[in-house]
């Protein structure tokens, strides 16, 4: 079979990405709500700053701004996460960056599946947040067995969308039908099921452990618990949902407002609230009650930081959350927000500063002076010498990943604060990465290969045979 034969996986993505986002509309109406006032407030920010929506045509990001989203699952054993891994793979995601929130206290350890090259995070970049339970955080031993016997009867995958899979591997592809049948399929495991796989008692049990534990171990499946649209002033978004019947969480996580955005800010609403029908004593229909898994949430992403630029902010944000402790009812939100931006004062907020400390990613390319004087021979100098010279522009390369500490937060606000556990165990990133069958992509890594990219590109046009620091 010829490879034209098949559909490329960005547009497999593509497809899946918008049949899960009209599945989820479908499953949870304030979605929609949410999405139409983020095309909203984006059309307004792009009418209101030509500079934005200038450096956005450049990175050719604006076409993807309608389609960008990411949603979340957690997985409750190791062979899910294997699977899911193959499943991602047929849609062009692999797995990047290993985030361990038992230090803030949630029984997981996750990754984010998404695409990886920049061709196909243009074309659409979606993303999936996936975690997996640590069932040996669960101290009770015969929950633990309970919830690890409840697990390893379930079968989170269709037999077609396993077979799919599987030819997808053999044949190095998949044809127009078969990836048809392919998103189809592979959208039976995100749906929500009403039917839970235990009793309103193991149930309860599960949930007094902790909230998460029952989401994950009491259903078919890892049912999709939120799709986040991206927006380019998540302030704004944050104003405007009381206003269209949403009611947002406290504080928005992750850096203060900035002039020049860095890495991920987020907001979430709680959702909904959701029948749920038990299994009876005899395996027959039992007690109805509630579960609350899903939620809404939406994002503004900003510029990528290096090594030293994510230290300077783990630093700052550690600062602020020891000194103001946002309380359950987030009466103290303004104090919170206060200490923020007076102590993300100390991370520059201009793009040439950011640059020249080294602080955050940037693409290189030529300009057309650049160009011109190329052409005469005059063009010749380090990075920094040829970005003065107006022979180089720079642009923001986009955090495309997630941060651990707002993830925490994201949880929390969506299972209760009550949920929060101090649990002793250390991260495990081996284990996680065993039971994945690969190990994860280092995110700095990439970023630091897109930029380097850029510079070698850059450096071509302009005639000159290698980039000096
Ligand atoms: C995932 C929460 C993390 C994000 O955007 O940081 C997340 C979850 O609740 O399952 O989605
Ligand atoms: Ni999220």
């Amino acid at each position: 079979m010829s490879a034209d034969a098949f559909v490329h996986p960005d547009e497999i993505r593509s497809m899946f990405s918008s049949a899960m986002s009209d599945m989820y509309r479908a499953e949870v109406p304030q979605y929609g709500t949410l999405l139409e006032l983020v095309a909203d407030v984006n059309q307004e920010s792009l009418a209101a700053n030509t500079e934005l929506r200038e450096g956005l045509e450049r990175s050719d990001e604006l076409g993807r701004l309608d389609v960008e989203r990411h949603g979340a699952i957690r997985l409750g054993k190791p062979e899910e996460l294997f699977t899911m891994r193959r499943l991602f793979a047929v849609m062009g995601m692999a797995p990047v960056g290993y985030y361990d929130l038992s230090v803030a206290g949630v029984p997981v350890h996750s990754t984010a599946f998404r695409p990886i090259d920049e061709d196909a995070l243009r074309r659409n970049p979606f993303r999936v947040f996936t975690s997996l339970l640590r069932l040996e955080l669960i101290e009770d031993e015969s929950l633990r067995a309970a919830a690890e016997g409840i697990l390893a009867k379930r079968d989170i995958f269709t037999a077609d969308a396993i077979k799919l899979i599987d030819l997808a591997e053999k044949n190095g592809g998949l044809t127009r039908p078969e990836a048809e049948q392919f998103v189809t399929e592979a959208l039976e495991t995100f749906r929500w099921h009403s039917d839970a796989t235990v009793s309103l008692e193991t149930y309860q049990k599960m949930h007094d452990a902790h909230r998460l534990i029952a989401d994950v171990v009491c259903f078919k499946g890892p049912h999709i618990n939120h799709l986040t649209p991206r927006t380019l002033d998540i302030d704004a978004v944050q104003k405007g949902m009381p206003k269209r019947g949403i009611s947002p969480k406290a504080v928005v996580e992750g850096p203060p407002t900035r002039n020049c955005p860095i890495l991920l800010r987020q907001t979430s609403f709680k959702a909904l609230e959701e029948q749920v029908r038990f299994v009876g004593d005899s395996g027959d229909k039992g007690a109805s009650g509630t579960h609350t898994a899903r939620f809404g949430e939406i994002e503004q992403r900003g510029i990528a930081l290096t090594q030293k630029g994510r230290a300077l902010y783990d630093t700052l944000l550690a600062n602020v959350r020891h000194a103001v402790q946002i309380n359950a009812g987030g009466s103290n939100a303004r104090d919170y927000e206060t200490e923020l931006s007076e102590r993300f004062a100390a991370f520059p907020d201009d793009y040439a500063t950011l640059r020249t400390e080294d602080l955050a990613f940037f693409k290189y390319s030529p300009t057309k002076v650049g160009l011109d004087a190329a052409k005469n021979g005059e063009v010749s100098g380090t990075v920094n010498a040829l970005v003065e010279q107006g022979y180089l522009r720079c642009d923001p390369i986009i955090y495309e990943d997630f941060l651990p500490v707002s993830a925490a937060g994201i949880f929390q606000s969506n299972l209760g604060d009550e949920a929060q556990k101090n649990y002793q165990e250390q991260s495990n990133q081996d284990v996680f990465e065993a039971a994945l069958g690969t190990s994860v992509n280092d995110e700095l890594a990439l970023y630091a290969q897109t930029q380097q990219a850029s510079i070698d590109d850059a450096f071509t046009a302009l005639g000159l045979r290698k980039s000096v620091a």
